[in-house]
């Protein structure tokens, strides 16, 4: 049996390109710019195919290309396909090709290096008709800026109009022939060191003279290539399957074997889930799993096979794990179709921005293939809202030697930052605030700071500084001025104590009223913003609080509503900081500080209000009265205000 017998596992994610795209106009919950992130990434190009022949003394007919522009056809003046294209095969043996592709393999395979890199091409002794124009014939060349897995491989080139192909164009001494000129110029327009890629109308094209550019001409265009028969219209989607094969040992197992010719057999029902090998050698060079060889064994009908040692990306993992929250009990499968029904979708879901397109597309794809065709099962997103939180941010240092180096070994003398190791003389050079990483140095040990300051100080400095769809800038200022919030508040808990000992337990005292009304307003605006994720908001209403509590103590209190506010006002703010919470609540002697107290709506009401004065339909002035007051009317009657 052979050792190693893998292929690598896609998944057929585009097979719900369109449904994926169209289904976003239906999260209405969902942050724009994920959506636009999605909508770019999935990559929706609408063009045609058009068939280009082509002359020459090798078998190649014809050349298919993608274009989002056949109305600039007549400005075509090279065709370019891919090294990895078909025809390669004709040039394998050819030593100044194969040099060539290998200097194409050094500017890297990304669009942007790509995008970035020189364009460079090989040409080759082949000619490509222009189908709209038969007399014309250009030369076709290997280019590096050609993708092999987009489109059909191949391109048309229009320098006048892409910047690609113009730079391509200018290196080759190729034709830049303009055909598209901007409305409010004449017709002896002409492209040279910048291509034209705005709207306008199409010049210099014969029949496509006079259309204008995008609206018109892209349609009349591809009507005429159908009409010819020379290509077709064509829908392109940028978005690739799912690559999900990676070589180690954790990642859920691919339920697949190979037999000794390295045919392949799923692993069947009855012989799953495959289990990972416990005890391994995680210290053998590459993929652990290749070495088990008795792990690898299975029989599968009668048929002696080797199991696929690739586990699975992790974001297979993370695309479906909240269908299991919801069952996760159920020992016999995956989810419950009962439970799954009842609990999804997940009402609201919190993340980093950074899953935008990863994460966020992979489980709403899952979604789509889990239901598809499944009549158990009619879920086709898995995230009705969703909140992108920012990310924690720090400024950067380095020594002289370029070297990053973490906040910790930082000192601050006369506002000028030093190395600590060499101060006074090894001032460190200080970069912007940039999100937390381990690579550059800028992170703060959350562990450190809990120790130092309490995790209720560290979790209301994080909490006020912006609100949380913003990036933190993180502030050792901002984290003493919270921990001080929470030494403040432990004070005023203890002058509460005092007082509520002291209290009367006779009713209507002269702070009772004020008391009640700032704290059921309160509650109201802590229920408010929480619900709109306003939580810098919330920490302002805590200092408000406790501001309006310094003041207030002065006054007189019935002890009972002294207390029910107090215990009120200290469970609000528990989710926030639980811990000193918990301690001033016990040191009152309070209890069931869980239960979420409810507003009197009697308190929200507003006790004045405003009549705006007007003369002659200007705004004079504004009168401020206490509702329910009464006016007489001229003729002696009352007029009630509402
Ligand atoms: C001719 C043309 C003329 C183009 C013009 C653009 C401007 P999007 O919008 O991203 O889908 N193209 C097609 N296949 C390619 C491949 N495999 N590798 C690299 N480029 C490829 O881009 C569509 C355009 O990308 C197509 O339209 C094609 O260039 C190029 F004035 O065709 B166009």
């Amino acid at each position: 049996m052979k050792e190693k017998n893998s292929i690598s596992g896609f998944f057929n994610i585009s097979k719900f390109s369109n449904e994926l795209l169209e289904n976003l106009n239906s999260l209405d919950n969902w942050p724009k710019k994920v959506k636009i992130m999605q909508a770019n990434w999935i990559g929706k190009s609408f063009g045609c195919e058009i068939d280009f022949k082509i002359n020459g003394n090798l078998p190649v007919d014809t050349i298919k290309c993608f274009t989002t522009r056949p109305d600039t056809l007549f400005g075509f003046s090279f065709l370019a396909v891919s090294v990895d294209h078909p025809i390669s095969k004709f040039y394998e043996n050819d030593p100044k090709f194969k040099k060539f592709k290998e200097e194409c393999s050094k500017t890297g395979t990304t669009e942007e290096s790509i995008a970035q890199g020189e364009k460079i091409g090989f040409k080759t002794n082949l000619m490509a008709v222009n189908p709209l124009s038969q007399s014309e014939e250009v030369p076709v060349y290997f280019a590096n800026f050609v993708l092999m897995d987009y489109g059909f491989g191949a391109v048309f080139g229009c320098p006048g109009h892409d910047q690609r192909d113009l730079d391509f164009a200018l290196k080759y001494n190729l034709p830049i022939k303009t055909v598209v000129k901007p409305i409010d110029h004449g017709n002896n327009f002409k492209v040279e060191n910048e291509a034209f890629t705005g709207s306008g109308i199409i010049i210099n094209s014969d029949f496509l003279n006079g259309l204008s550019v995008p609206d018109e001409s892209i349609v009349e265009t591809i009507k005429i290539i159908e009409e010819k028969k020379i290509g077709k219209k064509t829908i392109n989607f940028r978005l690739k399957d799912w690559g999900v094969s990676r070589q180690r040992y954790w990642g859920c197992p691919i339920p697949m074997a190979y037999d000794k010719d390295g045919n392949v057999y799923p692993i069947p029902r009855d012989q799953l889930p495959v289990k990972l090998p416990e005890k391994i050698n995680l210290k053998s060079q590459g993929n652990p799993l290749d070495q088990e060889k008795e792990w690898r064994k299975i029989n599968i009908n009668g048929i002696d096979c080797l199991k696929e040692t690739d586990t699975l990306d992790t974001f297979v993992d993370s695309s479906w794990y909240f269908l299991r929250f919801c069952s996760p009990n159920n020992e016999q499968y995956g989810f419950d179709y009962d439970a799954v029904k009842y609990w999804m979708p997940v009402d609201q879901y919190i993340g980093g921005v950074e899953h935008a397109i990863l994460h966020l597309l992979y489980s709403r794809f899952f979604m789509r293939a889990i239901t598809y065709k499944n009549n158990n099962f009619s879920l086709s997103e898995p995230f009705e809202s969703l909140f992108t939180q920012g990310m924690v941010c720090h400024e950067t240092y380095k020594d002289k030697n370029n070297n990053w180096l973490s906040p910790d070994q930082i000192d601050t003398k006369d506002g000028k930052k030093f190395y600590v190791k060499d101060q006074p003389n090894n001032i460190v050079s200080v970069g912007p605030p940039e999100s937390m990483s381990k690579s550059k140095k800028n992170t703060i040990d959350p562990a450190k700071m809990i120790e130092n300051y309490g995790a209720d100080a560290v979790r209301l400095f994080i909490l006020s500084d912006s609100p949380p769809e913003k990036d933190v800038q993180w502030s050792e200022q901002g984290m003493l001025a919270s921990f001080k919030f929470i030494q403040k508040f432990w004070l005023i808990n203890n002058r509460i104590k005092k007082i509520i000992e002291k209290c009367s337990n006779e009713e209507n005292q002269e702070g009772d009223f004020e008391l009640t009304k700032f704290t059921n307003r309160l509650i109201n605006k802590i229920n408010i913003n929480l619900e709109r994720f306003n939580y810098n908001v919330i920490i302002a209403n805590m200092h408000e609080t406790y501001n309006f509590l310094n003041k207030i103590l002065d006054k007189k209190f019935n002890k009972k509503v002294l207390c029910e506010n107090y215990k009120n006002i200290l469970t609000i703010m528990s989710p926030v900081i639980p811990h000193i919470i918990n301690e001033c609540s016990d040191v009152n002697n309070f209890d069931n500080l869980q239960k979420w107290p409810s507003v009197n709506k009697k308190y929200l009401e507003e006790e004045t209000v405003s009549i705006v004065v007007q003369i002659g339909g200007k705004k004079k002035g504004i009168i401020e009265t206490k509702k329910d007051t009464e006016q007489k009317n001229s003729d002696g009657s009352n007029i009630k205000r509402r």
